[in-house]
């Protein structure tokens, strides 16, 4: 079939650079991608651009009926701006082509399949060939190498292994680098912390959140601080503030690297830091980025802020176009001190939908009004309470009851508290705090509801 051969630079051609004694000395696992001259990567992008296009027109029916819709022809594609024409694919498409409808293979070639984190009903679902998940490790090891990973790495994975997608991705790529790789999942805090003195751990790969919640667990675990080892943190999967990020690394004694990604886009993999810490490099031979302005959805040019759309442009199992990520950023093109040459795109400044991401769990507030709704003794009114205390973060669900009477009635009250507190554990995936409270108490709004009050920022 026509467009079935990914162009140039055989997918094969990543191999170790050379590796660093220690974490300290840089590296650069694949010297070729990771170096190339802008214009020779521009070049580069706009072949696997339109291979990317043909592939999805020829292969996956909603792309084709898309394209087809939107007047693209695949073979017109002449230039990288010539993508303005082609359509942005969003979370919604996934969802509505539940599970498999975005695929571009048939099953036999899919060996791995994720799904997205916390979402309740139809989640995302990715599916990987062979090739992806090469392709994955790949990226994953540029990024942990560029982090300063490598042969002498002993790494605790504490990412749940699971659907989500951040374990194995960082397992895969560590591996591919020569990293000991300790699968110990989430949790289980005590065991990690024992592991991590009796096995030398130097390497933690978590979410920020995570990585503080065990140094504080490590603090009173009863051994000194000198029994662990700790060198570097791969974190990511949720924000973190420079402030979080110095008491993670004051109270480990290791230095943090951020790394980002999305499920729908393979997962961790995308983007990652070097040492010098002056943003996250792109993969761009992997990942075409662009800025747009979420409201009018136009392009903006580099170092504007707004949000990140991302096209795929190796992945065979489930390629996107122009995925709206609704994480905002800006990019910049500028070349590190590092010698990477790939664009870096800065921290991820917040979202452009009402997605909150609490303790590594993505979570929409629709899905707490779906766990609400058509529950007996509460009304339909309800808000979230977001709060960072200390560095972690807690939700609040504040639901109001149709009869205040049933506050003086304790065991009705708790068993209408327990239940929606099971429920919205199940479904979220994550512990809320629920309150209860008098009818006729919580903002009426004349407008959008404003469902969320966010107070981690302030
Ligand atoms: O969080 C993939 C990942 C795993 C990335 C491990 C890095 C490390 P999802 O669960 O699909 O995938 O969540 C994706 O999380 O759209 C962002 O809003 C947020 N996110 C991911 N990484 C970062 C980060 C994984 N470094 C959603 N900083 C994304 C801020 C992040 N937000």
């Amino acid at each position: 079939m026509k467009g079935d051969r990914i162009p140039a630079f055989s997918l094969g051609s990543c191999k170790r650079f050379f590796t660093g004694k220690d974490m300290s000395e840089p590296m650069i696992f694949d010297p070729q991608m990771e170096t190339m001259p802008r214009a020779k990567m521009r070049e580069l992008q706009l072949e696997r651009l339109k291979w990317a296009v043909r592939y999805c027109y020829d292969r996956v029916p909603f792309y084709h009926d898309r394209l087809e819709k939107a007047g693209v022809d695949p073979d017109k594609i002449r230039e990288l701006s010539d993508i303005q024409y082609i359509p942005y694919t969003t979370k919604d498409d996934l969802r509505d082509t539940y599970p498999f409808g975005l695929f571009a293979v048939p099953m036999k070639e899919i060996i791995r399949i994720h799904a997205s984190s916390g979402t309740t009903g139809k989640p995302t679902v990715v599916g990987y060939t062979r090739s992806d998940i090469e392709t994955w490790a790949n990226n994953m090891a540029r990024i942990v190498t560029a982090a300063g990973a490598g042969e002498h790495t002993i790494v605790q994975i504490a990412f749940g292994y699971g659907m989500f997608t951040g374990a194995l991705g960082l397992h895969y790529g560590l591996e591919k680098v020569g990293a000991a790789v300790v699968p110990c999942s989430s949790g289980n805090t005590e065991k990690q912390l024992m592991f991590m003195r009796d096995f030398g751990t130097n390497t933690l790969v978590a979410t920020p959140s995570y990585a503080l919640y065990m140094s504080e667990c490590a603090k009173e675990s009863g051994f000194p601080m000198s029994d662990y080892h700790l060198e570097l943190g791969l974190l990511g999967s949720e924000g973190c503030t420079p402030e979080m990020r110095d008491q993670i690394e004051k109270n480990w004694g290791m230095f943090v690297t951020d790394n980002y990604g999305l499920s729908e886009l393979c997962g961790p993999g995308l983007s990652g830091e070097c040492r010098e810490r002056k943003g996250l490099h792109i993969n761009e031979d992997q990942f075409l980025c662009e800025i747009i302005d979420p409201n009018t959805l136009d392009v903006l040019g580099d170092g504007a802020d707004g949000e990140l759309v991302v096209t795929t442009l190796t992945k065979e199992g489930i390629p996107l176009l122009r995925y709206r990520t609704k994480d905002l950023t800006r990019i910049t093109p500028d070349p590190c001190a590092c010698g990477r040459t790939t664009a870096r795109m800065y921290k991820i400044k917040g979202r452009s939908d009402d997605m909150l991401k609490i303790r590594g769990v993505n979570v929409f507030p629709s899905q707490v009004e779906s766990v609400l709704v058509g529950m007996d003794k509460i009304g339909p009114h309800y808000q979230l309470i977001v709060r960072r205390e200390g560095f972690h973060d807690t939700i609040e669900v504040q639901v109001e009851l149709i009869d205040g009477s049933v506050l003086e009635r304790y065991s009705e009250l708790e068993e209408l508290h327990n239940r929606i507190k099971a429920k919205l554990k199940s479904v979220l995936g994550l512990e809320a705090k629920v309150s209860l409270v008098e009818p006729k108490t919580l903002e009426r709004f004349q407008g959008k509801a404003k469902r969320v009050i966010d107070l981690r920022g302030q």
